[in-house]
């Protein structure tokens, strides 16, 4: 090395290290500030003594009239979060399918996705920390992630249509602003709307535009291209009931249905004009009780939808000409999807591989017409959104749906890429460039940052519509095997454990031996437990060939789980014969 280059090397090192200097005095002056700030500001939102918090499946979920401390402390932590990531955050305030007096936050990361993994440890820790103790819980997360305080954040925030919305917005705002980062309060939207957004926003407008109204546009825009050449159909009619929950998917589809123009009739029932949050409607308590909400007027093979509080997850369902109900729930519609878009890849002539991740609670039949009939790989994730968007990233293009609803389609960016070359390949013949364009509009209409009812269920209107299916034509694919879904309350639910994607119980002892010997009694049975993530209970889900045997299989398997995992309260009592 040269003189005059030693001498810069040595200015250059000199003033790196007075940078570092400077940068620490600064950081820790400023750190103190705001950890001094935190914890004053905790006094307007104390926590209360002897209630464990946990950021569980999907954030925090609790009575709403105890989380205002939860959500100034998700206040303070979304900025960290922000700060780490160098981007945008969101941060949802909603309580999904559960009823009105709950409510909840979960964090949303730049893209889309659900919080990090890694993070939820923090967000329960902090939830936890006394009041005094908030400035050294946020010191300890700023510490082991090296997070520069100094540096600016951003949160978007929403919530759901619950009364005891607006005021823990304002504890959540409360938490950011001590943190003196810059928000956007977006007021009421759906949990995928805010999703969406944030992943606009730091795509800097290549996923789509950041708003509301931008949100409608791609999906419609899409949408109708979609239908462009549908010529006449015998059997598919563009008519469909929306039960909306009585919550904000309601308020939402009444937004988008302008830009539909007049190729899809809807009807909002359950438009929380007059019932309450998920009482008696939406999409959990069609699946779970079999049966379409009282009071919804149904003419036979009518095409229903009813989607979940925050409008994330979407069931479909309609009588038959007998008049009995028939659901078509995540799984038919992974089953739709997956069949539809595996078409298009293979017309395409790209080399794209397609599966499908289900969880557990995915019915057996809907597993083995996957993989038997249409030869899709499937995989099986545990239970919770962020598992089975986990999975599904190993495939080109991944689709995963709970049986409850939940899911999307994601695309890999490769197959994004090779799909986009596609449709403007002059070189390819046009069915293989009409297929490629056809999938480049699916990547428009499905919102793949997470589980969209409004979104999903566009999907699902544009694939009957292409195929000339009537409801019937779309349940006829596979039959359902029977299930029953119950639950068990436990003195500690963490006592059940469990392996293998949650189908095999490792705890406590004996409880997998005396489940495997339950259902080898039974032709087609199959039964597995786990403790819930958002419930303090143990659920039990049995599935055989008849009603009776899966709900009698279930009861069984219960009555192990209260004998053996701690069961409270009376014994489960067998299910009614009448
Ligand atoms: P838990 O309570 O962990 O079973 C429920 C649903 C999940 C998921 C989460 C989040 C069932 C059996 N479980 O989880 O699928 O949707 O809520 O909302 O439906
Ligand atoms: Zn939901």
């Amino acid at each position: 090395m040269s003189k005059v280059m030693r001498y810069f090397r040595v200015v250059q090192v000199s003033l790196c290290s007075t940078w570092r200097q400077v940068r620490t005095v600064y950081r820790t002056g400023k750190m103190s500030d705001i950890l001094a700030e935190a914890v004053k500001g905790a006094a307007a939102h104390p926590r209360p003594e002897g209630i464990n918090f946990t950021y569980g499946t999907a954030g925090f979920r609790d009575k709403s009239t105890i989380l205002d401390p939860v959500l100034y402390r998700m206040g303070l932590l979304a900025a960290l979060r922000s700060k780490a990531k160098k981007a945008t955050v969101a941060a949802m305030i909603t309580a999904s399918h559960n009823p009105e007096p709950d409510n909840g936050v979960k964090l949303v990361d730049p893209m889309g996705e659900m919080l990090e993994a890694a993070w939820e440890k923090h967000a329960t820790d902090l939830a936890n920390a006394k009041d005094e103790d908030i400035g050294s819980a946020l010191q300890r997360i700023i510490d082991a992630l090296d997070i520069d305080i100094s540096l600016p954040s951003d949160v978007f925030v929403a919530r759901d249509t619950r009364p005891s919305g607006p005021p823990l917005t304002q504890a959540l705002l409360d938490g950011l602003k001590v943190m003196g980062s810059t928000f956007t309060d977006f007021g009421i939207l759906t949990t995928p709307q805010l999703h969406y957004l944030v992943r606009c926003h730091n795509s800097r407008g290549a996923y789509g535009e950041t708003t509301e109204e931008g949100y409608y546009k791609k999906l419609a825009q899409a949408f109708l291209k979609l239908r462009e050449d549908a010529g006449t159909k015998k059997k598919y009619q563009p008519v469909v009931i929306i039960d909306g929950a009585n919550g904000v998917g309601a308020l939402k589809t009444r937004k988008l249905q302008p830009h539909l123009n007049d190729s899809l009739k809807i009807t909002v029932c359950n438009d929380g004009s007059s019932g309450k949050l998920n009482e008696k409607c939406g999409a959990d308590f069609v699946k779970v009780q079999q049966k379409p909400p009282p009071g919804m007027e149904i003419q036979p093979g009518q095409r229903c939808v009813s989607f979940d509080g925050d409008a994330d997850r979407v069931v479909f369902f309609y009588l038959n000409k007998d008049g009995v109900f028939n659901l078509l729930d995540g799984d038919k519609i992974s089953t739709l999807i997956a069949g539809y878009l595996g078409e298009l890849v293979s017309a395409s002539g790209l080399q794209l591989n397609i599966g499908v991740v289900q969880t557990a609670y995915a019915n057996g039949s809907s597993t083995r017409y996957l993989e038997d009939v249409m030869k899709v790989p499937v995989s099986c994730a545990k239970t919770g959104v962020k598992h089975l968007h986990h999975k599904a990233l190993e495939f080109d293009v991944g689709v995963y749906f709970e049986a409850n609803g939940h899911g999307t389609v994601l695309f890999s960016d490769q197959a994004e890429q090779k799909i986009k070359v596609a449709s403007q390949d002059d070189s390819l013949d046009s069915g293989k460039r009409e297929a490629a364009t056809r999938l480049t509009l699916m990547m428009d209409l499905i919102n793949q940052t997470v589980g969209d009812a409004i979104s999903d269920f566009l999907v699902v209107e544009t694939i009957l519509s292409t195929r000339d299916w009537a409801a019937d034509d779309w349940n006829m694919q596979y039959k359902d095997l029977p299930s029953r879904l119950l639950k068990i309350k436990v003195k500690d639910r963490t006592a059940v454990q469990t392996t293998d994607a949650e189908r095999c119980a490792t705890a406590p002892a004996g409880l997998q031996e005396a489940i495997n010997k339950l259902v080898a009694k039974y032709q087609q049975g199959r039964s597995f437990v786990r403790p819930s993530g958002t419930e303090d209970v143990v659920r039990v889900f049995a599935e055989a060939d008849t009603q009776a045997i899966a709900d009698m299989l279930a009861h069984e398997v219960s009555v192990q789980v209260y004998q053996l995992a701690g069961g409270v309260g009376e014994q489960p009592q067998p299910p009614s014969t009448s």
